[in-house]
């Protein structure tokens, strides 16, 4: 059996303490991810460094589908991809995670969202802590567009303050509903009015991993990618392996727990250690 269903957790969200000294955040933005669940948007590249971002992607989602895998499957290249890396040690994301989370955190995974055109998928309504193996619900996702993302393209909804209600039950999916992940939760709508997160490239949205979201299918011809990053206080403790490709921002873990990636890896070929993809 999964340690999900075995480990003792606590689902709690952990709000930003009223006292933390602010390098990015605004006090507005604080008061939005304790109340909301999430903040957006929040402008992190410019043009230039957008199409960077979105021409290194291709390159990534190029390489695991010659070899025969889809676009959902781009998955924990931080720990083989310099790229990658450098996005989640870029300190103007490490900056806006550290006034959430404090003076101790890592970052444990990295996954490429990508809906390609007329993609059927959807990714069914879930709160993200209940479905992982941690022990806390301390991980806070940088949503970064890797394209523009609207309504037309499949833009990710949220529910304002779900974040707040505890852990909802989930069931497993339906294959009718052609769910990305494996798991829903009925009924979201009950607990808010969703919001969809329009975004451009280079664009991004902070949210709690407690807070309800889904997305539809992409009905249009255009590509919708977003790449997730996760952080998480040092203090929580990862099953299954999902702590073995962090990389350490702030702090140190003298138990050796996190922090299994020391080094920018040299080259931007995935597939490079041989290692399986990542879970997360
Ligand atoms: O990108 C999406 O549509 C969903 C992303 C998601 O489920 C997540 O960030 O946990």
């Amino acid at each position: 059996m999964s340690s999900v269903m075995t480990m003792e957790r606590d689902m709690r969200f952990v709000p930003i303490p009223a006292d933390r000294k602010l390098s990015a955040l605004t006090s507005e933005q604080v008061a939005a991810y304790n109340r909301d669940g999430f903040i957006a948007p929040v402008r992190l590249f410019d043009g230039a460094e957008a199409a960077r971002n979105r021409s290194d992607f291709d390159h990534l989602l190029a390489a695991y589908q010659s070899r025969g895998h889809d676009s959902y499957a781009v998955n924990s290249c931080q720990a083989t991809c310099g790229s990658v890396y450098d996005l989640v040690t870029n300190p103007r994301i490490t900056a806006l995670v550290g006034d959430i989370l404090g003076d101790e955190f890592a970052c444990w995974g990295t996954h490429y969202f990508c809906k390609l055109p007329h993609h059927p998928k959807t990714v069914a309504w879930h709160q993200d802590a209940p479905y992982w193996p941690f022990s806390r619900a301390k991980t806070v996702t940088v949503w970064l567009a890797i394209d523009d993302v609207d309504l037309e393209n499949a833009a990710m909804r949220v529910i304002p303050g779900s974040h707040l209600v505890g852990a909802l039950p989930m069931r497993n999916s339906r294959p009718e509903e052609n769910n990305a992940l494996w798991l829903t939760v009925d009924d979201a709508e009950r607990q808010g009015a969703p919001v969809p997160l329009i975004l451009k490239a280079g664009e991004a949205s902070l949210q709690s991993d407690m807070l309800l979201h889904g997305s539809p299918a992409n009905p249009s011809a255009r590509r919708r990618c977003g790449l997730t990053l996760r952080y998480c206080t040092l203090d929580v403790r990862a099953d299954e392996g999902w702590h073995e490709r962090s990389i350490i921002i702030r702090g140190s873990d003298p138990s050796g727990h996190w922090g299994g990636v020391t080094a920018r890896p040299a080259g931007e070929d995935p597939f490079l250690d041989g290692r399986p993809i990542g879970a997360n």
